[in-house]
């Protein structure tokens, strides 16, 4: 399973250099008004806050939960912290994109690197479904399948999307249908799959859960629609700043907040294990013994 789907990235990979070396779309931004530059700007620093302060929360929130749901949040912390981390050099490549000139922000030449957002989807998307797995904490050959074919499913889309991103907008659509089959494969086994081990759970816990799913799926949403935009012809001012602010929407949507459902199911499942005596000291032997 890992070596094809490697073998697909370094592939990818190398078509999405290619293209972008001869000549890629173009990379510098409209002119803004002072209104929409600081507007972006504004997102970007409060996606920083957020995925800095929830980095934080969800580190130390780690010692109130039992220690089979330790995992999902250690892997929650690493998620906001990655984001946070990619948010920090969105906001500085936006600063270096432009200059202020006569009360307007126009393109400085350096262009705007939206590619980090992909750099950190390959890493946070796969991690985001293994939190979703590990909260669960379901029996370990379970979690297993499940976090292989979420996590491999969640990789292929992120590399088959990015070439269309990269490249001519001619090809941005097959990319994108493309990579709308391994994103419909893991809605297809959060929805099917994950509804039959659903069954186990408490009645409190499955609205959480299934909170979790919609909250997903609105917030994943947004990211093929931003990808389809420009082939609508919405460019210019107006759609990069819309684009800019509903990608740092949905993020905080998918990461911080995601995280705070998957904490509190940690929360209730730990008080529920500690009742009935079965919080055991590892999620392996917890898994093991369902
Ligand atoms: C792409 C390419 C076009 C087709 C599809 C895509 C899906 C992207 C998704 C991204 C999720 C990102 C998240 C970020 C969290 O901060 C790659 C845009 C289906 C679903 C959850």
């Amino acid at each position: 399973m890992l070596k094809p789907v490697l073998l697909l990235i370094l592939l990818l990979a190398g078509v999405a250099g290619a293209q972008t070396e001869v000549g890629g779309p173009d990379l510098s931004g409209p002119t803004l008004t002072a209104g929409q530059y600081n507007t972006v700007y504004n997102f970007f620093s409060l996606a920083i806050a957020a995925m800095g302060a929830s980095a934080v929360f969800f580190f130390l929130g780690r010692t109130q939960v039992a220690s089979r749901y330790r995992l999902a949040l250690l892997i929650t912390g690493l998620v906001v912290t990655i984001a946070g981390y990619h948010y920090f050099r969105i906001f500085n490549s936006w600063e270096a994109a432009y200059t202020l000139k006569g009360g307007l922000y126009v393109p400085s030449g350096s262009p705007f690197n939206d590619a980090y957002r992909y750099v950190d989807w390959f890493l946070t998307v796969p991690l985001l479904l293994l939190e979703t797995v590990a909260v669960l904490a379901l029996p370990a050959v379970q979690s297993r399948s499940l976090a292989w074919k979420l996590g491999g499913a969640a990789l292929l889309m992120i590399a088959l999307g990015y070439p269309g991103e990269v490249g001519s907008l001619a090809a941005r659509p097959w990319w994108g249908a493309v990579s709308s089959i391994p994103f419909v494969y893991i809605l297809y086994v959060l929805w099917v799959d994950l509804s039959r081990s659903m069954e186990r759970q408490l009645p409190e816990v499955k609205v959480y859960i299934r909170n979790m799913r919609l909250l997903l799926l609105l917030s994943w949403g947004v990211y093929p629609i931003a990808y389809m935009l420009p082939l609508f012809g919405i460019t210019g001012a107006g759609a990069t700043v819309g684009l800019q602010m509903g990608y740092t929407i949905a993020d905080i949507l998918a990461k911080p907040v995601f995280g705070i459902l998957v904490f509190t199911i940690a929360m209730i499942k730990s008080a529920q294990d500690s009742s009935d005596g079965t919080d055991l000291p590892n999620s392996r032997l917890a898994g093991a013994d369902d």
